[in-house]
């Protein structure tokens, strides 16, 4: 196999997110947030991790007035908040040319809608981004990251109140006006799908709110406006920003050649993904979600005004996660969990404990996918697999080679796409440099990371960091624009 390279340019790095790594949850004026009311379960179904992301009235109300026994590990994250110039000094040998972070907006807006932003909030990100700049680390910052201000929930109902648009255009100004200099790359929403198929973290909705699919695709919609909205406010600001969207991969196959399952996995796929990166990149809404709107009788409130912002402000760059794949099939039996919702099985497939399906070709179709229909240059700023690992007493190094696996294969198939397919990708960051809390269900114990937290699922541990194998494989990586990944093939 040729052994294809990364251009100089090509921007490679690492991805994490305030409210899985931050910590310091109510310091400095922070208000509470979505994700701080996420608690760890510790009876947890590692298979059926879509449970545990639901947040339904009585969940909520129990982690409004906890009882004493309750942890809610996004509250103290990894303790970034106070390690953040440590931290940052190993991602700086770590050697990556990109970070991906995200901005907790109850950090800047406490309750989201006031008319003046916390000082003592702008001022942390100032100096953790100066610090990364210091390094010589380009940024890509993501607004929102699955944790909007809780009081914009109890007061105005989540995301499918259309007066959230405006409290988040005021949150982007502040912000971009802060960190004009400072960052160039920009993504408004994480994995803006979301919305749809995990609720509460997506669009701060309930789970077991009456008509709930009908208000997710208002609420939806209003995060498309804002979307749209937030790319006009940063180009007002500086022209140069780069404008980025963020979905969630979501990646189908159909089980098998059979006529009815192919169609089934291509009205999947347009439900699933195509509808978000058409409204995103291509600035209008496709026919076919329309048709779905009638048939299940949802009505969605959409103005022509908002569907002006929204065909002129479209992201300069396709945004994606990439963890694993799926199929459809219309008597599928068996099911595997995944990102943010569960799929059929693939019996090609190997997967992790939690039932993520390892596909690393699928990264290279998914480009493919996209690149063909948008001709906008994609960023992967997601992929990585989650494992259980333990530090021995001695402190060893963590010998992480099913990471390295799963990584070389996935940047292999990245490198094809773009030299064989003629792709235009101009970044990935992987999931994650360093082990976090997990999104999905708020342990410790799924570590994704290239450097070990001596941390556990209560929170209990010295917090102190290790590098992995991996650590030292991924600089080589970077050092090599890639060649490295060829070898012994
Ligand atoms: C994505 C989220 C991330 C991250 C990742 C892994 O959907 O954007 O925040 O957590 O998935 O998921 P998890 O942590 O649930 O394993």
């Amino acid at each position: 196999m040729k052994k294809y390279k990364f251009t100089e340019d090509f921007m490679i790095g690492g991805a994490v997110a305030a409210h899985q790594f931050e910590g310091g949850w109510n310091e400095n004026g922070k208000g509470l947030s979505i994700a701080d009311l996420r608690r760890y379960n510790p009876n947890l179904n590692r298979k059926d991790i879509n449970t545990e992301r639901l947040m339904t009235n009585e969940k909520l109300k129990e982690a409004l007035n906890p009882p004493k026994d309750l942890v809610f590990p996004k509250r103290h994250g990894i303790d970034f908040y106070s390690q953040w110039k440590e931290d940052i000094s190993m991602f700086g040998d770590m050697k990556m040319k990109i970070f991906r972070t995200s901005i907790s907006w109850a950090r800047i807006f406490p309750n989201g809608d006031e008319e003046l932003p916390n000082e003592e909030g702008l001022e942390f990100y100032e100096k953790v981004f100066k610090e990364r700049r210091s390094k010589g680390i380009e940024l890509l910052v993501t607004l929102s990251h699955y944790e909007m201000p809780y009081n914009l929930v109890e007061k105005y109902g989540g995301w499918k109140n259309k007066q959230l648009i405006d409290f988040f255009a005021r949150f982007a100004r502040v912000v971009f006006q802060r960190y004009k200099d400072l960052v160039r790359y920009w993504m408004p929403f994480n994995e803006i799908n979301a919305a749809i198929y995990s609720v509460w973290a997506g669009a701060g909705l309930l789970d077991d709110e009456e008509n709930i699919e009908s208000k997710s695709y208002q609420a939806m919609h209003n995060l498309f406006v804002a979307n749209a909205l937030t790319n006009k406010i940063g180009k007002e600001i500086n022209k140069s920003f780069q404008m980025g969207c963020m979905v969630a991969g979501m990646l189908t196959y159909p089980y098998d050649c059979k006529p009815d399952n192919v169609l089934l996995n291509l009205q999947q796929e347009q439900l699933r993904k195509f509808f978000y990166f058409v409204v995103l990149v291509a600035g209008y809404y496709p026919n076919y979600i329309k048709k779905y709107w009638e048939r299940k009788n949802i009505k969605v409130d959409i103005t022509s005004d908002e569907l002006e912002i929204i065909k002129n402000n479209t992201s300069d760059f396709t945004g994606f996660s990439y963890y694993m794949s799926g199929v459809h099939s219309i008597d599928t039996k068996e099911l595997s969990e995944g990102n943010l919702m569960k799929f059929g099985k693939n019996p090609f497939l190997e997967a992790n404990q939690w039932g993520w399906q390892i596909d690393s070709v699928g990264i290279r179709i998914m480009m493919n996918q996209l690149f063909d229909r948008y001709q906008k240059p994609l960023f992967i700023a997601e992929n990585g697999l989650g494992f259980i690992e333990k530090l021995n007493e001695k402190n060893e190094i963590i010998n992480d080679d099913y990471r390295i696996d799963y990584l070389k294969k996935h940047l292999q198939q990245l490198l094809l796409a773009i030299n064989e397919d003629g792709v235009n990708c101009i970044g990935y960051t992987l999931w994650t440099p360093i082990d976090v809390i997990s999104h999905g269900t708020s342990e410790m114990t799924k570590r994704y990371g290239l450097i070990y937290v001596d941390q556990d699922d209560y929170g209990n541990g010295t917090k102190k960091r290790f590098k992995k194998k991996s650590f030292d494989w991924f600089i080589n990586v970077i050092e090599t624009l890639g060649e490295s990944l060829w070898e012994n093939q």
